[in-house]
């Protein structure tokens, strides 16, 4: 089924058994956020909140807070899928014969018909309101106790690249500082920060809410700059996404968008932004962020208003990170063949750790993939690299841990560096900048000076296993599940079928 829109998307959800109408009042100073953070911890459904105190919107909520609704929101049976169908086109090879030529131009044309499309006519436009457009219709949530406002969590924030015109999408917070104007929380890492710093005067800037799951979750992505998030949006839907012109700025947004608000900020005017209740489990403190100041609002008739909560992970949002987790490692792989897998633990908030799978082939290769890592694009934030064998499975925390506490001699495998750190990072103490480390949790080569005879790992042969296999139903032993492998194996979380 096609997913154009989030009343498609909801009615997927509903059709799956994933979602949950709430009919009762809520209010949306802090009790959604309590409803919402035990029902995501606790792995259940969306929520779509039909009265929301002060709002004659409804509310949907927890609409990626799981695996499975991660999986269906871009239409595939597992996560690395999609990865998959990217290094496809990665990894296209000039065609050789016909057939081969015939499969290529297959795979640029999926890559062709990404590109967004333009619409006349657009449901995000059904309504119009420029005179008096407000924000006061918005059940904007306040999420924790001492958040500086009501912030809109869960926006596509459209901007314009001033020198190449090239689009931008990015997922940024917006706090309401009055019923015209809100906050532009888009940290100095991020590709609206480089528009507004490029350019002179005013900056258009556009915020659709509610878009179709994959153009919402695009916006969360690391792209480069260069490239348009709702053309990678158009790439994993298989479709094109539809946008149109905005009424009172020069932006072009995605059109079946439940609400979009126009606006512009002027480069020079910034306002305190902040505490908020943030991913890292901590509140991020005040800091200036430019200020929109809105021209209209546009919606669909009787629009759906999309929220998220944030805060001590586990949240929804590790189900957006571990998405780009997935659909990123071919791309990764690119410049670094070496790697079989990583991993993002969402506990360490992203950024605070990877944990990464090499084929090791020369002395030194785990210290050149961390600082490989160290200068990769957003990863670049990334505090502790923990490097691993090729057969250790890095979404196995207890195997991570096996290994970082059994291979690892600190005087050796600790690699200590300096660089650029998360915005939102409060462990540094200057923001922006702090340390760097790396553990080397390979296997150490008498290349590398190791002196003694590295030890094998405890595997069981394989003849017992095969014989033990064939013996498990005599023994009486069905009920127990039969482990995956007595020695060490790759199992892939994200490989299983659920
Ligand atoms: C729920 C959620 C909220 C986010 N809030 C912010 C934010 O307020 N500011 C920010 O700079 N990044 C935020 N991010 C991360 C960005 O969306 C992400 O870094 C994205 O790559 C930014 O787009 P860009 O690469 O085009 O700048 C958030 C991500 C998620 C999933
Ligand atoms: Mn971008």
């Amino acid at each position: 089924m096609r997913i154009d829109s989030l009343r498609d998307w909801i009615e997927l959800l509903r059709r799956e058994g994933e979602l949950h109408e709430v009919t009762a009042e809520v209010d949306p100073y802090l009790e959604i956020t309590e409803i919402v953070d035990r029902t995501v911890k606790a792995g259940g459904p969306a929520l779509l909140f039909r009265n929301v105190k002060g709002s004659s919107m409804p509310l949907l909520i927890n609409q990626f807070g799981t695996e499975r609704r991660m999986c269906l929101a871009l239409g595939v049976e597992r996560l690395d899928e999609v990865g998959e169908r990217i290094s496809d086109v990665l990894e296209l090879q000039p065609p050789q014969g016909l057939a081969d030529k015939v499969r290529s131009l297959g795979k640029l044309k999926s890559f062709v018909d990404s590109i967004p499309r333009t619409v006349r006519k657009a449901p995000c436009q059904e309504v119009v309101v420029t005179d008096g457009a407000t924000l006061d219709d918005l059940p904007i949530m306040t999420c924790w106790p001492d958040d500086g406002g009501p912030y809109i969590t869960l926006p596509s924030v459209i901007t314009k690249d001033p020198v190449t015109g090239g689009r931008n999408v990015g997922m940024y917070r917006l706090q309401k500082y009055s019923s015209t104007t809100l906050g532009l929380h888009w940290q100095i890492h991020k590709d609206a920060a480089a528009d507004w710093r490029e350019g002179a005067g005013r900056m258009e800037v556009a915020i659709a809410l509610g878009a179709d799951p994959v153009s919402t979750y695009s916006g969360s992505a690391p792209i480069p700059k260069h490239i348009d998030e709702l053309m990678v949006a158009g790439f994993l839907r298989g479709e094109p996404v539809d946008t149109v012109q905005c009424v009172t700025v020069d932006l072009k947004v995605p059109a079946h968008a439940e609400i979009v608000l126009e606006g512009y900020c002027e480069r020079g005017e910034l306002a305190p932004e902040g505490p908020f209740g943030d991913h890292t489990g901590y509140y991020t403190p005040v800091e200036p962020f430019p200020v929109f100041r809105l021209t209209a609002v546009t919606h669909r008739r009787d629009p759906i208003y999309p929220s998220i909560v944030v805060g001590v992970p586990p949240q929804e949002d590790e189900w957006l990170g571990k998405a780009t987790e997935r659909i990123f490692l071919p791309a990764l792989r690119m410049t670094l063949p070496e790697i079989v897998d990583y991993d993002l633990p969402a506990a360490g908030a992203f950024h605070n750790c990877a944990i990464v799978s090499i084929r090791k082939a020369y002395p030194g290769h785990a210290r050149k993939v961390m600082h490989a890592i160290w200068g990769t694009g957003l990863l670049s934030l990334t505090k502790a690299v923990v490097v691993v064998d090729d057969w250790v499975d890095v979404h196995d925390y207890g195997q991570v841990m096996w290994q970082l506490g059994a291979n690892v001699d600190p005087a050796r495998d600790v690699q200590l560096s300096e660089g650029p750190l998360d915005h939102l990072d409060h462990a540094p103490t200057r923001q922006f900048v702090g340390g760097k480390i790396g553990f080397d949790a390979t296997r150490t080569w008498t290349a590398e000076g190791y002196t003694r005879e590295w030890p094998e790992v405890v595997r069981m042969r394989d003849d017992v296993r095969a014989a033990v296999d064939a013996r498990w139903e005599a023994l009486g032993l069905a009920a127990v599940p039969r482990p995956g492998a007595a020695a060490p194996r790759r199992r892939t979380r994200f490989g299983r079928r659920r």
